[in-house]
């Protein structure tokens, strides 16, 4: 360790510490906005935490930025000097000479980056604003799922880390020179065009309004509003536990009752649980899977995470036959929502649109693909992230704490088993798929239907499940994050690794930390594990743990499926998927 001075106080730095690191742990604010410390990203081209400094035994001080600067014995560190400041505000003008300057229309309002060290350097003006440079700035609206406006890019480049070395898909790269640099997409493709697979992972550490999904709260207000139509809404499992977060409530509340509540004052017609959806899938993989065991054909990669789709046909185009072909539970929740429901209900189905709530931004692109859109009608209508959902209570002038909790009364498609609730978190179709299989296989129900063996953090986990009867023992993955997927894509293709059934999910965490969910502000994925409790005991609170035991299920294959796997289930709940 070193002694070295901030702010006239005498510390004790680590010997491998930087300014910054050393300033935030004795409670010194310096202002960052390039650096995150989560995926541990330091690139040094924001140079917003400008610090002066002066060596030992000599006279002169230096401005150097603190992120990069190691400590050193007998430095002084001065962090609100009067040069720093003003070097500081200099700083912060000049990124903000190409920068839109439309706070007030900004999604991002409120909870920028950006707008926070504009006020901590006290900025009141901006001289340089350039209004043809910022004109000159492309905005990507070309996917269904994300958009990239460069008029608020700050060129921090923690999207192109993280979707290089936290997701391994690398479709982002600095572009350009100079005062032209600029993030684009590799070989200067569009959001569409580009192997870019939605995960929505660099919305979640985009510091400004940059990068988003596309806002499609406009058309949820006019279906709401129109006389003639249904809204039918869905949510998804691990929405009701990240959702409480936006209205000021601890991570892993869960608000599964005002979430209805909710719904009910935006006057929507019929309230559906996509965790229903889950135990039908569940009803659909698992017969499948047990089906090409008995065919000895392995593995089989779940399908239920769209962004996970869309990398396996860009960059895995070989391995799509392995994929379950039952669809995910957002479009299986919309299929029925379009189909049996109307039929049991006495409605007309061509007044139905299908609202889905996602903490996902993929899920937008799924509910697009042309497999899931029939003559023209698509299952699901309109998917809001958790993001958007918070938006657009707020726009209706809803603060979710002052509602009290209400419950689902649609008698067909909203009640769930724990085994649908666990869904939302890495492992847990997996541990649902393994409760309904042995059951099947047996004819009675596990002993122990929590799976700990299952329920590990890693990135890639592998177990070993005694299924018993025909089947034995099956050798199962569990994998979350794009990176470990890839490894374990490539062992299956080499040979290398042998499994029976892999569930994949893009986002580190799964769901409960999809691209979809809030953002927060320099921080990225500290709240998984908390969310994933909450899920974890929802399951412990319900009556029925295991998909098969769900009594609405059960009366979907009884009146109108027939059972698993039959040939009209094949036709409404099965895909397929193109390279
Ligand atoms: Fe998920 Fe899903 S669990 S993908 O992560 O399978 O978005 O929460 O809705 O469809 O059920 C997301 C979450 C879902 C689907 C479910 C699955
Ligand atoms: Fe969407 Fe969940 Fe997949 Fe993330 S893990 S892309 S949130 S489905």
């Amino acid at each position: 360790s070193l002694r070295a001075t901030l702010d006239g106080a005498a510390v004790i730095a680590g010997a491998d510490e930087t300014i910054l690191t050393c300033a935030r742990r004795h409670g010194v604010h310096i202002p960052t906005l390039c650096e995150l410390h989560d995926i541990d990203h330091t690139p040094g081209t924001c140079r917003v935490c400008l610090v002066e400094i002066r060596m030992p035994g000599q006279e002169r001080t230096q401005i150097v930025t603190a992120c990069t600067t190691p400590m050193q014995e007998g430095i002084e560190v001065m962090t609100r000097s009067k040069q720093v400041r003003e070097m500081q505000r200099l700083q912060v003008e000049l990124l903000l000479a190409d920068h839109d300057q439309d706070c007030a229309t900004c999604t991002r309002h409120g909870n920028c980056e950006l707008q926070d060290v504009a006020q901590f350097v006290g900025l009141r003006s901006n001289r340089f604003f350039d209004h043809d440079r910022v004109a000159a700035r492309p905005i990507d609206f070309s996917s269904p799922a994300l958009i990239r406006d460069m008029t608020k890019c700050v060129r921090c480049q923690r999207c192109i880390a993280i979707c290089r070395d936290g997701q391994g898909v690398d479709a982002l790269v600095v572009a350009g020179t100079g005062q032209e640099t600029s993030v684009g997409l590799r070989y200067g493709l569009s959001q569409a065009e580009s192997t870019c697979v939605t995960c929505g992972q660099c919305v979640l550490v985009c510091p400004t309004g940059a990068l988003g999904e596309r806002d499609e709260t406009e058309r949820v207000i006019d279906y709401l509003n129109d006389p003639e139509v249904i809204t039918v809404f869905q949510f998804a499992p691990a929405l009701r536990v990240g959702f409480g977060e936006e209205f000021g409530l601890p991570s892993g509340t869960n608000v599964e009752g005002q979430i209805i509540a909710a719904l009910r004052r935006l006057r929507a017609d019929i309230v559906l649980d996509t965790n229903f959806a889950a135990d039908v899938v569940i009803m659909e993989e698992g017969t499948e899977l047990l089906r090409r065991l008995s065919e000895a054909r392995r593995p089989t990669f779940t399908s239920c995470c769209p962004a996970w789709i869309n990398f396996a046909e860009e960059h895995y185009p070989d391995i799509l036959p392995l994929l379950s072909s039952t669809k995910s539970p957002q479009q299986v929740l919309g299929t029925i929502a379009k189909t049996y429901l109307p039929e049991r209900m006495g409605i007309d189905p061509a007044r139905i649109r299908v609202i889905s709530l996602m903490p996902c931004t993929a899920k937008k692109d799924e509910a697009v693909r042309p497999q899931f859109i029939h003559d023209g009608v698509p299952e699901v209508d309109v998917v809001l992230t958790t993001r958007e959902f918070a938006r657009l209570l707020k726009r209706e002038g809803i603060d979710l704490r002052a509602l009290a909790p209400s419950a689902f009364d649609n008698p067909y498609m909203s009640e769930y088993s724990g085994a649908g609730a666990i869904f939302g978190t890495t492992g847990g179709v997996m541990e649902a798929a393994v409760r309904t299989m042995f059951y099947v296989v047996n004819g009675r129900e596990l002993e122990t239907i929590e799976l700990q063996q299952l329920r590990g953090f890693e990135g890639v986990r592998t177990a070993q499940v005694e299924l018993g009867g025909a089947i034995g023992s099956v050798r199962v993955a569990m994998c979350h994050g794009l990176k470990p997927t890839r490894q374990i894509v490539e062992a299956v293709r080499a040979g290398t690794a042998e499994f029976d059934f892999i569930e994949v999910m893009a986002c580190p965490g799964g769901c409960v930390d999809g691209g979809g969910t809030l953002r927060s502000k320099k921080t990225y994925l500290r709240d998984a594990l908390k969310r994933r409790e909450t899920l974890f005991g929802i399951d412990r609170t319900r009556k029925a743990r295991q998909s098969h035991n769900n009594a609405q299920v059960q009366a979907l294959y009884r009146d109108y499926l027939e059972h698993p796997y039959s040939e009209k289930a094949h036709h409404l709940l099965h895909t397929y998927y193109t390279d």
